[in-house]
């Protein structure tokens, strides 16, 4: 073991290390030594936010302790590491995942009782940790979880945005976005100012011979821009492992060829230098299933492929190997195409810079990256123009032309004569200008290419990536459904019935191995049980009542259906289809007489979630939700049985307020559109059924949990094609009870009608590419069902125990072993002294 401090030096080191608070009265220590020193405050001016801080500090260094260790255990067992590379990291608040990952949220409840805090109250203080859009980003927190739950050596590197994702706040009915800023205060996160990597952009590429008539090959000039490291520790749940995400942050490089303009007297333009190299990190983008192809989102990526690969090599090479052994040293995995530049940047460091011929560079590459794929949407596939990459990048682009060459010479061997396959599969898009499909090339730059659904991985052999399901064969392409942690979406979200779960099968054992679950089932016969589930159910929608009479001043009946459709705002999610229904519901509420509606089951239709700040028709949606929000909700007649809520700002916070508080959820995608969906799965672990199509992951939760306990509807993705030709080809007519709908929003009774005309439009003139015509009958019949079902207590808890029981497989826990077995080919690492959590 390598260190500086001499043998027998070391005995003090030992003797004064730290180790962390484990009773209540060392844990108001900490608390109390954090908020006088560290923050300067006194028992005269400590607020909540200062008790957050200290609270945090003190669990903080806890976690930090462990978190040394780990790094220390896995740099000496020297084994395999998974590196999972995403440009958003969805987190949300650390600090409660914090108190139960270590066990201690009781002892620190106690601890700030005794100072003068309720724990609750203290946990609410954290902003939001919101690098990340929706599904895609959480999923990557969700592994981060799992990886450390399951001790596996891994790290995340991601960006450090100096901006998250927008805050949304409904003005007169539209969305406005207000800039997050989240960094004022983060204990969690630790500057490495002495990890930094300076990476390289534009610039020309020399190739030259040298005096020994060996072919070089050298970027040069072009700016440079430094990445610093900003380490957080993401601590597993009843495991000492704390393992690392890595995030990057930008500013101008004090390497060689920025600050001449110092000297010669450029004082401005040396600073306005230096504000443009750290706007590479500054915002993420905002879009969800959308690339735009702007330049600043390219450097992003390269800006962050770059330093994280720099990272992975120098650890690499500490170690002494050779260049065959790095695949059974690192696996590299890329969330969706974001990172694909990875993998160019490899070739050319094995290349250019340690000297490698290409075939070995090309198949130690391969070996080492796996690529996730996460949308069949159009508009979502990554490509970028040909000179757009010359221009930042020239010595990728020349790279990307010869992986390609080679890669295509090896199709013509398979394949001799068939152009247009090779023109099919070409990694370069013969269009003016030449794009570079970034799928393409992470297909050819891997060994394993996965969907994250059933069905989405069919489709996505049998439509997007289908040639090279002839090219490659069957065997390069695999599935791995999603998964959720249960810490989170069920213990920290949801404590009563984890507590209930746990008092049935005696101790916490499911939330490390939820196929334990199962064994709820023998209890959905017991009456107390049962009566106490629906309370807990009760007492968490009182709860979002509450929320929802504090943001929106809106009350609301807790003993009402509660149905939510909370995630981002898109056509194809189809928000649009929920609205609709509820005007549907709305007319036929006003056509009941007095005594008829006090028969009818209340429902509250809560919505929430962003829309893109571009993405108008989205906009449109939530103004279309407000609006009748506005109308239904003020109207006498109508009183307790239908209210419509929109929920300002839908974050991972509010999700776990929202999550357990449902009754049914909408899962309601154009069949075939969405990829997977995760928090289908975090509804129904949390008691609540669902409403949803064929599609994505709530195909594998039906025959999870039982066809009774799902309400389907809905054309399949099979038919989707037929169907939208038909609407151009056929003789297409809107159905007519949908068309009642449109007669009301164009009537003005939500106001202005002009604004929701391209809304309308798109079903009646356009095409409905979304089929939302199709599946409107279904879906108000569906709808009617689920309140039949809703006024049979009995029946509805037995179906939401049911689910619950039957959901072991979609933890992350689950997913994560899958990727170990089938792509990474890694292995946890043992810790000697397991915790009880
Ligand atoms: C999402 C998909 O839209 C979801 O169906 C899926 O569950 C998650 O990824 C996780 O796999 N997704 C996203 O959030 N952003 C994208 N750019 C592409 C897919």
């Amino acid at each position: 073991v390598e260190s500086s401090i001499p043998e027998h030096m070391r005995e003090a080191w030992r003797k004064y290390s730290p180790q962390g608070f484990k009773t209540k009265d060392e844990f108001e220590g900490e608390v109390v030594r954090h908020i006088e020193t560290t923050l300067a405050r006194s028992l005269f001016n400590c607020d909540e936010l200062a008790a957050y801080s200290g609270t945090s500090l003190a669990f903080r260094d806890r976690l930090i302790i462990d978190w040394n260790k780990t790094q220390q255990r896995q740099t000496f067992a020297d084994q395999k590491r998974i590196y999972y590379l995403s440009l958003e990291f969805l987190m949300g608040r650390a600090l409660d995942n914090a108190m139960l990952n270590v066990g201690l949220k009781g002892v620190a409840k106690e601890g700030l009782e005794d100072l003068g805090f309720r724990v609750e109250d203290i946990i609410s203080q954290e902003h939001d940790a919101a690098l990340g859009n929706g599904g895609l980003g959480r999923l990557a927190a969700c592994f981060l979880d799992s990886l450390a739950s399951l001790n596996y050596p891994a790290w995340g590197y991601g960006l450090r945005y100096r901006y998250g994702i927008f805050k949304q706040e409904i003005e007169n009915g539209y969305q406005v976005e207000i800039p997050d800023y989240w960094l004022d205060f983060n204990p969690w996160e630790f500057p490495r100012h002495d990890v930094t990597v300076d990476v390289q952009f534009y610039g020309w590429v020399n190739k030259y011979t040298d005096d020994e008539g060996k072919q070089v090959v050298s970027w040069q000039d072009g700016e440079l821009v430094t990445a610093t490291a900003y380490d957080a520790p993401v601590p597993g749940y009843g495991t000492p492992t704390v393992n690392n995400l890595r995030l990057w942050s930008s500013k101008a490089s004090s390497g060689e060829f920025d600050f001449s303009k110092f000297n010669s007297g450029e004082y401005e333009s040396a600073v306005a230098d230096q504000q443009r190299a750290e706007t590479i990190s500054a915002v993420l983008y905002p879009n969800d299933n959308l690339e735009r192809g702007k330049e600043l989102r390219l450097k992003q990526q390269y800006f962050w492929c770059a330093a994280s690969l720099h990272d992975i090599v120098r650890r690499f090479k500490k170690t002494g190997r050779t260049w065959d052994e790095f695949p059974d040293q690192v696996a590299i995995q890329l969330n969706d195409t974001h990172p694909t530049l990875a993998i160019v940047e490899l070739q050319r460091i094995l290349i250019d810079k340690e000297g490698l011929e290409w075939p070995k560079a090309w198949d130690i590459v391969t070996k080492t990256f796996g690529y996730t794929n996460h949308t069949v949407l159009p508009e979502a596939l990554e490509k970028w123009s040909v000179p757009l990459i010359q221009n930042l990048l020239p010595r990728h682009l020349q790279l990307i032309y010869e992986i390609n060459l080679y890669f295509l010479q090896q199709v013509e061997r398979r394949f001799p004569k068939d152009r247009d396959l090779l023109s099919r599969v070409s990694i370069i898009e013969e269009s003016t200008p030449k794009m570079v499909r970034m799928a393409y090339l992470a297909i050819v730059g891997s060994h394993k290419v996965n969907g994250v659904a059933e069905l989405h991985s069919d489709l996505i052999k049998t439509t997007i990536f289908k040639d090279f399901v002839t090219v490659y064969g069957p065997d390069k392409f695999t599935n791995v459904t999603n998964g959720i942690t249960p810490r989170r979406w069920l213990h920290q979200a949801n404590p009563r019935l984890s507590e209930l779960i746990a008092s049935k099968l005696g101790g916490y054992d499911f939330l490390k191995d939820l196929t334990l679950l199962n064994k709820l089932e023998p209890f959905i016969d017991d009456k107390d049980f049962k009566k106490e589930w629906a309370e807990i159910k009760y007492a968490n929608k009182v709860r979002l009542a509450q929320h929802i009479l504090k943001t929106t001043g809106v009350s609301v009946n807790p003993k009402a259906l509660f149905d939510v459709q909370v995630k981002r705002i898109h056509e194809y999610k189809r928000q649009q289809l929920n609205i609709f229904g509820v005007i549907h519901r709305y007319i036929t509420l006003k056509g009941l007489s007095a005594e008829e509606r006090k028969k009818v089951a209340p429902r509250v239709s809560i919505f929430g979630g962003k829309a893109a700040p571009g993405y108008w028709m989205a906009k449109t949606i939530i103004h279309l939700i407000n609006k009748v929000g506005e109308v239904i909700n003020n109207d006498p007649e109508i009183g307790d049985a239908l209210k419509v809520i929109f929920l300002e700002d839908y974050n991972v916070s509010k999700a776990e307020i929202i999550v357990p508080a449902s009754d049914i959820s909408e899962h309601i995608s154009t069949a075939g559109t969405e990829a997977s969906g995760t928090s289908n799965m975090k509804f129904v672990l949390n008691g609540g059924l669902v409403i949803g199509t064929l599609d994505g992951a709530n195909i594998e939760i039906t025959r999870e949990i039982g066809e009774q306990n799902i309400f389907l509807f809905g054309n399949l993705s099979e038919d989707v094609e037929d169907l939208r030709h038909h609407h151009f080809y056929g003789n297409y007519q809107v159905d007519s009870e949908l068309q009642k709908v449109f007669d009301l929003i164009k009537s003005g009774k939500f106001g202005d009608e002009s604004a929701f005309g391209a809304l309308i439009a798109a079903i009646t003139e356009h095409g409905d590419y979304y089929l939302v015509s199709d599946d409107f009958d279904s879906y108000r019949k569906t709808q009617d069902l689920i309140d039949e079902t809703f006024k049979n207590q009995e029946e509805w808890v037995t179906k939401s125990i049911t689910s619950v029981a039957r959901m072991g497989f979609f933890t992350s826990d689950r997913c994560i072993n899958e990727y170990a077995d089938t792509i990474w080919n890694i292995e946890p690492l043992a810790v000697a002294d397991e915790k009880e959590a």
